[in-house]
């Protein structure tokens, strides 16, 4: 099946290498009834349009995770009601909340990971064949750990999955680790991928980064967009940056940008219930026409879109690599 993604060329004004969607946000912050925010949520092509899974806080704010459908990627119809998770490997499926998800399709199913409340914040992990059903599986590590996100296919036999162990509340730092599963249960073999930067060197990730969307295949490894974060006066600024892993040793560092490739400068990235936030967590792409679309987080609020040429991604990593 053939998915349109979504798309708008460069306007001739931008000198960056992405640029944003001219009528972003995509999705505003009161789309469903009972929502506060919508934001740092996560697509994937389904069938012949597109499905999410999105982060919509209530307003008692509860964070929870909702499903969503779409023709164009665009356009986006979300679920009045929480996804309602049945048991998948284990009966274990508490949570005391969930947000931040990932989805990714290995093999024969959608995988969806997401920050899960389990005295504190672990990785959630559950898989759905249609995005009606939905089934829960243990949690992949011991809290305290955010953004876990899944590589789309195996990597020397097992699935590979990126985190970032945290603390239990805003973290004052962290750094990418990967783990490896031959089940999707049982996770180990953790090694370090990246830290945060130095100040000196690239201050915008000098004080946490963590994995966002689905990590994406190129011919010169595994093209990883994440978002890295500066302690400011003002408190926390997200931003969004690249590097590029070792196809078959991930943990292998090859590049990454010194400089970010988007940052919070639009009003709706700057201003909202977190305010200076781009958090990226999905991304669609298509290599013959050469263009990635990525989703993205703005203020904690809503969610938008930003494009890129996927060669011109890599080659700004490779040529500005830290
Ligand atoms: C992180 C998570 C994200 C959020 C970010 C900025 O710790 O809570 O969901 O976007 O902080 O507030």
């Amino acid at each position: 099946m053939k998915h349109i993604i979504p798309w708008q060329d460069k306007p001739s004004s931008c000198n960056d290498v992405m640029w944003r969607y001219n009528a972003n946000p995509i999705i505003n912050r009161y789309d469903i009834p009972s929502s506060n925010s919508i934001f740092n949520s996560a697509v994937v092509p389904f069938e012949d349009g597109y499905a999410g899974v999105f982060r919509c806080d209530n307003k008692a704010v509860q964070m929870n995770i909702f499903a969503g459908f779409s023709k164009d990627g665009i356009n986006w119809n979300i679920e009045h009601q929480p996804i309602k998770m049945q048991a998948g490997n284990t009966q274990m499926i508490e949570s005391d909340y969930k947000y931040d998800p990932r989805v990714v399709f290995i093999e024969d199913r959608y995988w969806i990971t997401w920050c899960n409340g389990y005295h504190g914040p672990t990785i959630g992990i559950g898989y759905t064949f249609d995005f009606k059903e939905f089934f829960q599986c243990e949690n992949a590590f011991l809290p305290f750990n955010r953004n876990g996100v899944l590589f789309p296919q195996k990597i020397n036999g097992k699935y590979a999955m990126l985190s970032r162990p945290s603390d239990n509340g805003h973290t004052p730092f962290g750094d990418i680790y990967i783990s490896y599963s031959p089940d999707m249960k049982f996770w180990g073999e953790h090694r370090c991928v990246m830290k945060a930067s130095n100040f000196e060197d690239s201050a915008w990730q000098c004080t946490k980064i963590g994995a966002g969307p689905i990590p994406i295949l190129t011919d010169d490894g595994w093209l990883m967009l994440y978002h890295g974060v500066i302690n400011t006066c003002n408190g926390f600024r997200y931003a969004m940056g690249a590097a590029i892993l070792d196809e078959n040793e991930p943990d292998k560092v090859k590049y990454r940008t010194q400089s970010y490739l988007l940052g919070p400068a639009e009003t709706y990235e700057q201003i909202g219930d977190v305010p200076n936030v781009v958090f990226p967590c999905a991304a669609l792409h298509d290599f013959k026409e050469d263009k990635l679309a990525v989703y993205y987080g703005a203020a904690d609020t809503v969610v938008a879109l930003a494009f890129g040429r996927i060669s011109e991604v890599v080659e700004f990593t490779k040529n500005n690599s830290l």
